[in-house]
C-alpha cells in the first residue's frame, strides 16, 4: 500500500471510526477532571471555507487534543455565525429564503469544507445563530440588557446606504461608498436602538490589565478602540452672549496660554446658533457638505478645511478674544464636539492655522535646542509665555493648570473614552428581530420573555423596489397587540446587528439545546472563561469588545462568576498568496478542499502550522505542502515496515532502561514530549513542535539498526507508539491509523494518556556513565546509568533482574551492596558481595 494513493481512504475511514466511537463527545456536567474550553472563532457560513479557517481550527485542535491526552475534559465546539447581509443578498438574487441558502452552506462547510479536515469538534454542541432556538436567547439578552438600563433609543448620526436602504457600520463604508452598492453613502440622523457599552468603558479598560494571556498587539488594539484619555473640559465664554460658553475637551491643559482659536464640529448645537448673519450662508454650506462625509474620511482629509462663524470667545485664563471656527476635522461625538486650537503644539491645529492665517504661539520649548518652525512641537518641554507657570516642566504644568482651572471654576478634570455606544439596529431582514412593540401612543413596550422568540416569517417577499425590509411589508408580522392592555401595536421591524450573536455564543455552546434558559449557570461556572480562544485579530477586535462587554454585563447582574470571557487569546496571522490576502477579486485563492483532496487533511494541517510562528502572516507555497505530504508518506512507510508482526507491537508497558542506548532513546522521546507540552500550552510555538517531529524521525531511523535485542525492541516499540501522540496533535488521521494498524490497538489513540514522561530518566540521561559491576571481587558487567542515579535506584535496577548479573549472583543473598562515587564522575563502581552460605 502506498500512502499517497490511499490517504483519502485512510482519512475517511478513520473519521468514520471516530464517529462510530463517539470520541469527541464531552460530558459538560462531569466534574471529575480539569476542564479546558478551546474555541476557534466560529465561521460565517458562506459555503467556502478558506485557509484561515483551516489555520484557526488546526491551532485549536492541537491545543484541544493535547489537553485531552493529558486527561482534561475538553470542549472544542463549532457553530455557524449565520445571520448577515451576504445571505440576504444571495436570497434576493436567487429568490430563495435566506434560511435555505444558509442551510446549504452550513452542510457544505460541515462536510467537505471544514469537516473533511478532521477537527475534534463535539457536534452535539453545534449551534446556528439563525435558528429560532438560538436567536430566542439573543432576544432574551436584549431584554435583559434593557431591564438593566443598558438599552436606549436615540437619534444618532449614521451611515445610510441609499441603495441598500440600510445603516452601515463605519467599516462597511469604503472611500465614502457603500461596500455592496458602491454608491456614495449619506449621513443621516435616525432613531436607533443602542447599548450603553460606554457605561462599561472603564471596566473594559481596566480588565485589560488582567489578561496576561493576550498578545500585546491584541491588548493594544483594544486600548486603542476604547481610547481612554485623561484631560480637562474648559469653558470659553462667547463674546456678547451672557451665560453662553463653548466647552472644549483637551488632553493638554498645559497649552491653554497658546490657544489662538476655538473650533466647533459642524454638527455642534452652537454652530448655526452662533453664526453671524454675514457668515451664515457660508457656514450652512460648509456644514451641509461636512455631514455627508463619513467620519473616517473627515479624519483622513489632508486639507484642514474650515470656516469662521464671525463670533469670538474669551480665553478664561488670559481674557483674550479669539475667533470661533467650524471645521470637519472636529468630530461631534468625541469629547464635547469642540476644541481649543493650539497651532504651536498640535499638528492638525498647525495646518489649520497656516490655512486660516491664525497666530502660532509657542508656550512650550524643548529642554534642549530649538523646536522646528515648520511643524508643531508636540512633545513635553519647558513652559514659556504662560504667566506664573513659566519655567515649569510641561508635565507638571499640566496638573497645576488643571487645578488652577478647577479653582477658577472655568472647567474640570475629566476622563473621556473614544468608545461609542453600540448602535444595534439594522434595517435588514436576516437578523434576530428586536423584540419591541410600538404602541399607538408612540411609546415602546418589550415583548414578554414568555412570547419569545419573535420569529422571522418563513415566506417573505424581497421586493427590492419597495426599498424596505420584508418585515416592514409583512402585515402578519407587523400587527401585534400589547401584552399589557391588548391595544394594537406594531412590531419593530429592525433586526439586531449580527455582532450580537457572536457576543454571547460562547455561553450557548455550554447548553445548546436548553429550551428554558440561554444556558445553565452551573455550566458557565464550570466552563468559563474560555482557556484558549483562537482567531484573526483583523476582524476580531470589534467582536472582542462586544464579547467582553456582554461578559462584564452578565457578571455585573450576577449571572456569571467571571468578568473576562477569555484567558488566552491566540491571534493568528493571515495566509497570503503572492504577498496578498487571498481573495476572489485578486484571484489568488487556494481552496482547502482542493488541497485536502490532493495531499490529505493531515499534510495541510501540518503545513499551515509549520515554519512560522502562528501569529505572523505566512506566504502560501504549494511545494511546502507537497513536502509535508512526502514527509507523512515517509512516516507511514517507516511505521508500516518496522517489524509490525512482532508480539512487542501490542505491548504497552513503559520499559525500564538498563543500557545507554535505551536511556538515550527514551530520554529523546520524553524531552520531545515535555517540550511539546511547553511549546503548546505556554508558548504556543506550534512551528517548533512541527520541527521537533521532523527531527525525531531522524532519531527513530538511526535507532532501528541498533534495536538488536528483545529489550531494545521493546523500548523502540514503546517510543514509536508514544511518538504517535505528538504527531497526532497535527496529523490525527495518520497517527490513529498507525496506532490501530501497526500496534494492533482496538481502541482509539485519543483515549490513551499522554506520553508518560520520566523526568528522572531525562535528568540522568543527560550525563550517562558506564559503571563496572564487581561481584565477589570480579568484574562481571557494565551498567549504563545516569551519573546522579541514587543507591536505591541502582539496587532496584539490579533486583529487577539483569541476566548478566543474575548469572553470577546465582540466587545467593546479597550481603553487601556498595556504590563508589567520585565528585567529578558520579557513580564509579558497584560492588556486590554475596553471602555464600545462604542460597
Ligand atoms: C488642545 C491640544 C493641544 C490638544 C495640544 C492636543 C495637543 P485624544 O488623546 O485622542 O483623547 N480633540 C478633542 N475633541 C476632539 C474632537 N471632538 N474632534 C477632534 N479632535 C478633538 O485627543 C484629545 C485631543 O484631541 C484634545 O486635546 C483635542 O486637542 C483634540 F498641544 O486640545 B487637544
Amino acid at each position: 500500500m502506498n500512502y499517497s494513493e490511499t490517504v483519502g481512504e485512510i482519512e475517511s475511514e478513520i473519521q468514520r471510526s471516530w464517529e462510530r466511537e463517539n470520541i469527541d463527545y464531552v460530558d459538560l456536567d462531569s466534574t471529575e477532571t480539569d476542564k479546558c474550553y478551546v474555541l476557534g472563532m466560529f465561521p460565517y457560513p458562506s459555503g467556502n471555507a478558506h485557509m484561515g479557517h483551516i489555520l484557526v481550527y488546526s491551532i485549536a485542535d492541537a491545543v484541544a487534543r493535547l489537553a485531552r491526552f493529558k486527561g482534561r475534559s475538553v470542549l472544542n465546539p463549532i457553530g455557524w455565525d449565520a445571520f448577515g447581509m451576504p445571505a440576504e443578498n444571495a436570497a434576493i438574487k436567487n429568490k430563495v429564503h435566506p434560511s435555505q441558502w444558509t442551510r446549504i452552506n452550513i452542510d457544505n462547510m460541515r462536510g467537505p469544507q471544514i469537516g473533511r479536515a478532521g477537527f475534534s469538534f463535539d457536534l452535539t454542541k453545534e449551534l446556528d445563530t439563525s435558528s429560532p432556538e438560538f436567536y430566542k436567547w439573543s432576544q432574551w439578552l436584549f431584554l435583559k440588557l434593557r431591564e438593566h438600563g443598558q438599552v436606549y433609543r436615540a437619534n444618532s448620526w449614521v451611515n445610510w446606504d441609499p441603495i441598500d436602504q440600510t445603516v452601515l457600520a463605519n467599516e462597511q463604508v469604503i472611500d465614502g461608498k457603500g461596500w455592496r452598492s458602491g454608491v456614495p453613502i449619506e449621513r443621516r440622523q435616525m432613531e436607533q436602538w443602542s447599548f450603553r457599552i460606554t457605561s462599561f468603558a472603564e471596566a473594559l479598560w481596566n480588565g485589560l490589565d488582567e489578561l496576561p494571556g493576550w498578545s500585546e498587539r491584541a491588548i493594544a488594539t483594544q486600548r486603542n478602540w476604547i481610547g481612554r484619555s485623561e484631560g480637562c473640559e474648559i469653558e470659553f465664554p462667547v463674546v456678547g452672549e451672557t451665560g453662553l460658553a463653548v466647552t472644549v475637551f483637551t488632553t493638554r491643559p498645559d497649552t491653554v496660554y497658546g490657544v489662538t482659536s476655538i473650533t466647533l464640529a459642524p454638527e455642534h448645537d452652537f454652530t448655526l446658533k452662533l453664526v453671524t448673519a454675514d457668515a451664515k450662508a457660508k457656514v450652512a454650506n460648509y456644514v451641509q457638505a461636512a455631514i455627508l462625509k463619513t467620519e473616517i474620511d473627515r479624519q483622513a482629509d489632508a486639507e484642514k478645511s474650515g470656516v469662521p462663524t464671525g463670533r469670538y470667545a474669551l480665553n478664561p485664563l488670559t481674557g483674550e478674544q479669539i475667533p470661533i471656527f467650524v471645521s470637519d476635522y472636529v468630530l461631534v461625538n468625541y469629547g464635547t464636539g469642540a476644541i481649543m486650537n493650539v497651532p504651536a503644539h498640535d499638528q492638525r491645529d498647525f495646518e489649520f492655522a497656516i490655512k486660516q492665517s491664525l497666530d502660532i504661539r509657542t508656550v512650550i520649548q524643548p529642554m534642549i535646542g530649538e523646536a522646528k518652525s515648520d511643524e508643531a512641537f508636540v512633545s513635553d518641554g519647558v513652559m514659556v509665555a504662560s504667566a506664573e507657570f513659566n519655567g515649569l516642566p510641561s508635565v507638571e504644568a499640566r496638573i497645576k493648570i488643571a487645578e488652577h482651572i478647577e479653582n477658577l471654576k472655568v472647567g474640570k478634570r475629566v476622563v473621556r473614552f473614544r468608545l461609542r455606544d453600540w448602535s444595534v439596529s439594522r434595517q435588514r431582514f436576516w437578523g434576530a428581530p428586536i423584540p419591541m412593540l410600538l404602541r399607538q401612543d408612540g411609546t415602546w413596550e418589550p415583548v414578554p420573555v414568555s412570547q419569545l422568540p419573535v420569529i422571522l416569517p418563513p415566506n417573505v417577499d424581497f421586493d427590492v423596489a419597495a426599498g424596505k425590509s420584508p418585515l416592514a411589508l409583512d402585515e402578519s408580522f407587523l400587527r401585534a397587540t400589547s401584552p399589557t392592555d391588548g391595544t394594537p401595536c406594531t412590531r419593530e421591524t429592525d433586526t439586531m446587528d449580527t455582532f450580537m450573536c457572536s457576543a454571547w455564543y460562547a455561553w450557548r455552546f455550554l447548553d445548546p439545546l436548553n429550551a428554558d434558559e440561554p444556558f445553565r449557570q452551573s455550566r458557565a461556572t464550570r466552563w468559563m472563561p474560555i482557556d484558549y480562544y483562537v482567531g484573526g485579530l483583523e476582524h476580531a477586535n470589534q467582536h472582542l469588545i462586544y464579547f467582553r462587554y456582554i461578559s462584564h454585563f452578565l457578571h455585573s447582574i450576577g449571572y456569571t462568576p467571571t468578568k473576562e470571557p477569555v484567558t488566552r487569546f491566540l491571534d493568528n496571522g493571515m495566509i497570503q498568496k503572492n504577498g496578498f490576502k487571498m481573495s476572489k477579486s485578486r484571484g489568488n485563492v487556494v481552496r482547502p478542499d482542493d488541497m485536502m483532496t490532493k495531499y490529505g487533511a493531515d499534510a495541510l494541517r501540518m503545513y499551515v502550522m509549520s515554519d512560522t510562528p502562528y501569529t505572523r502572516d505566512r506566504e502560501w507555497d504549494d511545494s511546502g505542502l507537497a513536502a509535508k505530504h512526502r514527509f507523512l508518506a515517509s512516516v507511514w512507510s517507516f511505521y508500516t515496515n518496522v517489524d509490525s508482526s512482532s508480539q512487542l507491537s501490542i505491548e504497552r508497558v513503559q520499559p525500564s532502561a538498563t543500557d545507554a542506548w535505551s536511556i538515550k532513546l527514551l530520554a529523546e522521546l520524553y524531552t520531545l514530549a515535555a517540550d511539546t507540552e511547553n511549546n503548546i500550552e505556554e508558548r504556543q510555538s506550534f512551528h517548533v513542535v512541527v520541527a521537533g517531529i521532523h527531527s525525531f524521525m531522524n532519531v527513530l531511523r538511526a535507532a532501528v539498526p541498533e534495536a538488536n535485542d528483545i529489550q531494545r525492541v521493546r523500548v523502540l516499540s514503546f517510543v514509536m507508539q508514544n511518538f504517535l501522540k505528538v504527531i497526532a496533535l497535527f496529523c490525527p488521521h495518520l497517527a490513529d491509523h498507525l496506532w490501530r494498524n501497526v500496534f494492533i490497538a482496538n481502541n482509539c489513540l485519543f483515549i490513551e494518556g499522554w506520553v508518560p514522561v520520566d523526568n528522572d530518566l531525562v535528568l540522568n540521561a543527560t550525563s550517562v556513565a558506564t559503571v563496572p559491576v564487581q561481584i565477589d571481587g570480579k568484574r562481571r558487567h557494565e551498567l549504563s546509568v545516569g551519573k546522579e542515579i541514587s543507591d536505591e535506584q541502582l539496587r532496584a535496577m539490579i533486583d529487577g533482574g539483569i541476566p548478566q548479573i543474575d548469572r553470577f549472583v546465582d540466587g545467593r543473598r546479597i550481603a553487601r551492596f556498595v556504590v563508589v562515587r567520585t565528585p567529578e564522575r558520579g557513580v564509579k563502581l558497584v560492588n556486590i558481595v554475596t553471602d555464600a552460605r545462604q542460597p
